[in-house]
C-alpha cells in the first residue's frame, strides 16, 4: 500500500463520518429487491489520459456496476468504498468488470497510475 492509497482511505473514512445516514444503511428489504440491469460505464485509457462516458454514474445499492475498459497501459483503478474495489487493468480493448456496492454514498474511482480521478460512484 502507498501513502497516497492511505491518504485516500482516511479521506474517504473522514467524509464517510460526516455522513452518518449514508454510512449507517438503510435495512429496509424492500429496497434490497429494486436493482434492475447493470449500470454500464466505458472507460478508455490512452497516452496517458483516462476518459469516462460519464463522470458521475448512479447506481442504486447492490445494483451491478459493468465498466468495460480499453487501455493501452497496465493500470490498476481502485474503488473508495468499503470494501474497496482494485481492478486490475491490462493493456487491451474491452475489459469488463462488474461489481456492485452495498453502503449508500459517494466513491471516487481512480486510476493509481495516473493518479487521477477518473469518475465518482452516487449510490443511493
Ligand atoms: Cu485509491
Amino acid at each position: 500500500m502507498r501513502p497516497g492509497r492511505m491518504l485516500a482511505l482516511a479521506g474517504a473514512l473522514a467524509g464517510c463520518a460526516l455522513s452518518l445516514t449514508a454510512c449507517s444503511g438503510d435495512s429496509d428489504p424492500a429496497d434490497d429487491e429494486q436493482s434492475s440491469g447493470p449500470v454500464k460505464v466505458e472507460i478508455t485509457e490512452e497516452g496517458g489520459e483516462v476518459t469516462a462516458s460519464q463522470d458521475v454514474v448512479e447506481a442504486e445499492r447492490g445494483q451491478d456496476i459493468e465498466l468495460v475498459v480499453s487501455s493501452d497501459a497496465a493500470d490498476e483503478f481502485h474503488v473508495h468504498s468499503d470494501p474497496e474495489q482494485e481492478l486490475a487493468i491490462e493493456e487491451g480493448d474491452d475489459q469488463t468488470f462488474t461489481f456492485s456496492i452495498d453502503t449508500a454514498g459517494e466513491y471516487e474511482m481512480e486510476s493509481h497510475e495516473l493518479e487521477v480521478t477518473i469518475l465518482k460512484l452516487q449510490i443511493s
